[in-house]
């Protein structure tokens, strides 16, 4: 089923303090990422960059907290703009930093509201991102998205998360790095944690299919958060925070084509590329190719396949 596909680009680096974030939008448009997309047989349609406003009068408690008006400024502008995409098609956005995600996913989530449909989130991540602005001790507010979607206190001056998403319907999937904090109140959480473990012993197949078989039997809406340190960095150098044990090229493109199959994605961000960390592109042009196996490429197309 051909998608329309919304690319929108959001050159953000504020969430952390490595300079280079905001270059990976024009780095997924150097890699050619619409016309891959148009190959596989859908519309990709470039919406440009998104603009932001920082919040200048803004102030939280911790002030270890990194650019925190710029943030505040990027989640106001990017729930706009998803709220305003999704009902005319397949937003992908290209990243910048995790941060974007409080900002996209809450914007889904006004969607979700919308439709009356629930909405389910797919972390694919290294990191849980699990830290509130008063827990993290970098500041860096890229370790904090999944707090806030699941409705964790102490995100003031953050306005409440539309409707945090129950922790039955996230899942994190690819985890090898947690804070102390964020596992204590991961630990007060029942949120699906496939860290690397997980995926040795049971395999990358069993965890998400079971996910997403909640997903279809609640008729849900699906947003995958698609972070490059859920790769390996053998495969997948350029991204500020590698941690080693990540996913193969064909772990990764495997979990693509089941969510191809099982046509419930509605919504995509791609973040924390770093071009300035790579070699002649390597990782942007990875990153494409992973989208591709989203959108429906396959080595050899086999008639049948069970979702
Ligand atoms: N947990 C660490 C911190 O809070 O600083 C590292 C977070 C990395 C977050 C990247 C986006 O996944
Ligand atoms: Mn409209
Ligand atoms: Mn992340
Ligand atoms: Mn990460």
């Amino acid at each position: 089923m051909p998608k329309s596909c919304l690319l929108i680009g959001a050159p953000i680096d504020a969430g952390q303090r490595r300079a280079g974030c905001l270059m990976g939008p024009v780095a997924y448009r150097v890699a050619g990422l619409a016309q891959a997309i148009r190959d596989l047989g859908h519309e990709a349609t470039d919406l440009g960059d998104v603009a932001m406003t920082p919040q200048m009068d803004a102030t939280c408690d911790n002030p270890a907290v990194h650019s925190l008006a710029e943030v505040l400024g990027w989640t106001a502008a990017l729930r706009r703009v998803m709220a305003e995409a999704l009902p005319h098609g397949f937003p992908i956005i290209m990243g910048g930093d995790h941060s974007l995600a409080l900002g996209t996913v809450a914007g889904a989530a006004d969607h979700a509201a919308r439709v009356g449909r629930p909405l389910f989130l797919l972390w694919l991540d290294a990191h849980s991102d699990f830290h509130t602005p008063m827990t993290t001790t970098s500041g860096n507010l890229h370790g904090t998205p999944v707090a806030y979607i699941a409705g964790r206190s102490g995100f003031a001056p953050f306005p409440p998360f539309p409707a945090p998403i129950p922790a039955e319907r996230i899942c994190l999937y690819g985890i090898r790095s947690v804070d102390p904090a964020e596992h204590a109140a991961l630990l007060d959480h029942d949120i699906a944690i496939n860290d690397m473990r997980v995926l040795d012993e049971q395999g990358v197949v069993a965890p998400l299919r079971a996910f997403l078989d909640q997903v279809r039997a609640a008729n849900g809406l699906l947003h995958v958060s698609l972070d490059v340190d859920f790769l390996d960095p053998a495969i997948a150098p350029a991204v500020g925070t590698t941690v080693p044990g990540g996913t193969t090229f064909r772990e990764a493109h495997l979990v693509m084509e089941l969510l191809h199959e099982s046509e419930l994605v509605t919504s995509l961000d791609l973040v924390e590329l770093n071009p300035f960390l790579d070699d002649r592109g390597m990782t942007a042009k990875l990153m494409v190719d992973l989208v591709g196996s989203l959108m429906g490429r396959k080595v050899f197309d086999r008639p049948t396949r069970s979702k």
